[in-house]
């Protein structure tokens, strides 16, 4: 297979894929509960491990055959080759012209990946090590405010990648964190978000990082603006800025004009997406909370699912089978969304990290060659910690009308043992796979007594899918693992699909048009939108 046949082969005109809607015609009918009568050895043999990450995917709907079809169609599609010119910085980001190289911020010091003649792997130490002596400095309290006082209060300021990476790895890694620093988040241009934030901290003791990449959003410049105003109101004169402000960002120009000194902003380049920047200085306030020695350690957790990913052959390698199940249920079985249910409270964010990484990634409808496509691309993505899930949602799961393909990820051990909460909680992981797999049949409610009028109603048909993920602890190098795990698992996705999982022009027109509306909203000029838009205005102005 060449790589012209690779990209211009449209998908549903390939060999694998008519085999796969010939197969699933067979498939769709079969149980699970009969796939594994018939195979005793399946949930030992359908399972995969790498970086520390144990996944069982025997409890999808699929057999053998399905897996020889789902990687046939990899390699049709050249899944292997586009991850390796990924790796290698190609400009894989065609609507951007960009190279696609967050693995790249993972590197160890001494490899390389040069782009443009420029060695990017030592720019990212350079970098790195910069954040490290910086963090150093804050965890120390050498770093001294304004007034002479330590740093006690981190607030970062950002917003989509510039924000949910951050919070989530806090929230995650919390067991890990300085407790005697207080973590905040500014991400919404509701000013509620910003108010409640900084509620009760003291401004000499106050760090902000604005945290933005074009350092030119609305929602971040316009909370960096009202930080700025904030901290001066009580700190006085502009020179206090340089001791309570950084930024992350590309844009040194802007950085210098909103008062930030240069030595105090930390770079990255075009080449990492939003989504894919919590392990680059974004993550400085995750470096401030769990220190420069467990922010490596993140960083080699990304780095040993890289190395999976990028050296496993495709038949055991963990994003790859993940992302190509995602195709199947999407694309075959018209499963519309997928559950990601983690059984950690600290992964309380991971849900709604995902959703960027995996909605902005791939909620496109044309192909890298702009083509419109004839299939489903990215589903929905949603989910909450377990166990509460399971006594909210989980019924349309177990017994509604839609396939909810669900990701189970556990831990075998915790970082807060208290009696047997654990083991409890564990148990429900099992349980649930278990339940949603293989259901309970009309003989066993029959068999329990159960009325004849109520039989139905707590019938479980089962043949629910599950991919239950498991490592032991969730630590730092972990949770890079499990971020890793999902980005390379959307690469896969979007390689099938065969469309730019690296853009997200569709955030651009809302954008657009509300810079349009500020103006219409704080004077009474001459409205020219649709008759709606029109209404919803004048209603504004007369309620505000
Ligand atoms: C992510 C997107 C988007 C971006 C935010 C913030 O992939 O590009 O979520 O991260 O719009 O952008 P800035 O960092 O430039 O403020």
């Amino acid at each position: 297979m060449s790589t012209t046949d690779a990209t211009t082969t449209p998908l549903r005109a390939r060999a694998a894929w008519a085999s796969l809607e010939r197969h699933h015609g067979a498939i769709r009918e079969r149980h699970l509960r009969e796939l594994f009568a018939g195979d005793p050895m399946r949930g030992e043999r359908l399972v995969a491990e790498g970086a520390g990450l144990y996944l069982d995917y025997s409890k999808n709907r699929i057999t053998d055959e399905t897996i020889g079809l789902l990687l046939r169609l990899a390699e049709e599609c050249g899944l292997a080759e586009r991850r390796d010119a990924m790796f290698r910085g190609e400009r894989i980001n065609v609507s951007e012209n960009r190279s696609v190289l967050h693995v790249a911020l993972r590197m160890p010091k001494g490899e390389s990946v040069v782009v443009d003649g420029v060695d990017v792997v030592k720019e990212v130490h350079e970098v790195l090590d910069r954040m490290s002596a910086f963090a150093d400095r804050v965890r120390s309290g050498e770093w001294k405010g304004h007034t002479g006082k330590a740093i006690k209060n981190v607030v970062n300021i950002g917003i989509g990648g510039s924000d949910l990476g951050p919070v989530m790895a806090y929230e995650a890694l919390r067991h890990f964190s300085r407790r005697d620093l207080t973590f905040r988040f500014v991400s919404n241009v509701d000013s509620t978000d910003f108010v409640e934030a900084t509620r009760g901290l003291a401004p000499e003791e106050t760090l902000f990082i604005v945290s933005s990449k074009t350092f030119t959003t609305l929602e971040t410049m316009t909370n960096a603006q009202s930080a700025r105003e904030w901290s001066l109101g009580t700190l006085g004169d502009d020179s206090a800025i340089a001791k309570h402000f950084v930024a992350v960002s590309t844009n040194a120009e802007e950085v210098t004009k909103f008062g930030i000194d240069p030595d105090n902003m930390f770079g990255f380049w075009d080449w990492v997406g939003g989504r894919y920047s919590m392990d680059s200085a974004i993550g400085l306030s995750t470096m401030l909370a769990i220190g420069p020695d467990g922010f490596r350690d993140l960083l080699a957790g990304f780095h040993a699912l890289d190395e999976h990913f990028r050296t496993t052959p495709l038949e055991r390698n963990l994003p790859v089978l993940m992302g190509l199940l995602a195709v199947w249920y999407g694309d075959f079985f018209d499963a519309q969304t997928v559950g990601v249910m983690p059984y950690s409270q600290y992964l309380q964010r991971f849900p709604a990290y995902l959703q960027q990484l995996t909605m902005e990634s791939n909620g496109k409808h044309v192909t890298l060659d702009g083509r419109r496509v004839d299939y489903q691309t990215g589903a929905v993505f949603w989910g909450e910690p377990g166990t509460n899930g399971q006594h909210s949602f989980y019924q349309l799961i177990h017994q509604g009308t839609k396939l909810v393909p669900v990701d189970l990820i556990g831990f075998g051990k915790t970082l807060n043992p208290v009696r047997d909460h654990h083991d409890i909680l564990m148990s429900n992981v099992f349980a649930q796979a278990e339940a949603l797999a293989f259901g309970k049949t009309e003989d066993e409610v029959r068999a329990e007594g159960t009325p004849d009028a109520i039989v139905p109603h707590r019938v479980f048909e089962g043949n629910r899918p599950t991919n239950v993920i498991l490592a032991e602890q969730l630590t730092p190098y972990a949770l890079g693992t499990l971020v890793a795990l999902y980005e390379h698992s959307v690469f896969t996705q979007g390689t099938i699909w065969g469309i730019d999982s690296f853009d997200q022009w569709g955030v651009e027109l809302g954008k657009v048009l509300a810079k349009r509306i500020i103006p219409e909203l704080e004077s009474e000029t001459e409205l020219a939108h649709d008759s709606s838009t029109n209404a919803l205005i004048r209603r504004y102005r007369a309620l505000r």
